[in-house]
């Protein structure tokens, strides 16, 4: 079984000093860097947001940040405003190798809609087309690291498993938010959906 492994939004906003900084997000940058050579293929995916996404509480006023409402599609936390297109924020964090990537692949681009996991948004049906692509090169066996461990990591690696993939969370490269014990609840639905945590 060919290899993948998946880096979720390794961004200078979910690091240290960004917009939604997560705790330790920096230092996964060299672990992530020293697995890349372990696989058959790297792929790499970026939180690509337009400055008014309802994802953010400063597009619904009154709301504060980390507080939850309801979208269409269902429950959503608002966010800082974080990985607007075109921003530093958006880029990688600079200490990654992106030079070993196969593929970047953007998504939460669409103003009304947030996108945590790398293959659908979050009405989980619209893909980003990211399984298509593993399909078509026959990787099968997929290992996740980056950010955040309880959002778009865990998101990613509950779809991998749901749509057949065999699906790893290599969890010393991760790190999370762990909003109101995101945590553990990730960590339950990861090992629910068949997700094995490493
Ligand atoms: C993420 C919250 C909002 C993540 C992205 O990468 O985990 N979390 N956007
Ligand atoms: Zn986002």
């Amino acid at each position: 079984m060919a290899r993948a492994l998946i880096v979720i939004d390794m961004q200078v906003d979910f690091c240290p000093g960004g917009a939604l900084a997560v705790a330790g997000g920096d230092e996964i940058v060299g672990p992530i860097n020293a697995l890349m050579g372990d696989y058959d293929a790297v792929v790499l995916t970026q939180d690509w947001h337009p400055a008014d996404h309802a994802s953010f509480a400063a597009t619904h006023p009154g709301a504060d940040p980390f507080s939850l409402t309801d979208m269409p599609y269902g429950p959503q936390v608002l966010w800082p405003t974080h990985c607007v297109i075109g921003t530093q924020g958006a880029e990688f964090h600079p200490g990654l190798d992106l030079n070993r990537a196969d593929l970047v692949i953007r998504k939460g681009f669409r103003a009304g809609i947030d996108s945590y996991s790398a293959f659908f948004e979050n009405d989980r049906q619209t893909p980003t087309g990211l399984a298509g692509y593993l399909r078509d090169r026959g990787l099968s066996d997929l290992f996740f690291v980056g950010l955040a461990h309880d959002f778009c990591v865990a998101w990613s690696a509950v779809d991998a498993a749901r749509l057949g993939f065999c699906a790893t969370v290599i969890e010393d490269a991760t790190r999370a938010i762990d909003l109101d014990g995101s945590r553990d609840r990730a960590r339950a639905e990861m090992a629910a959906a068949g997700v094995r945590l490493e």
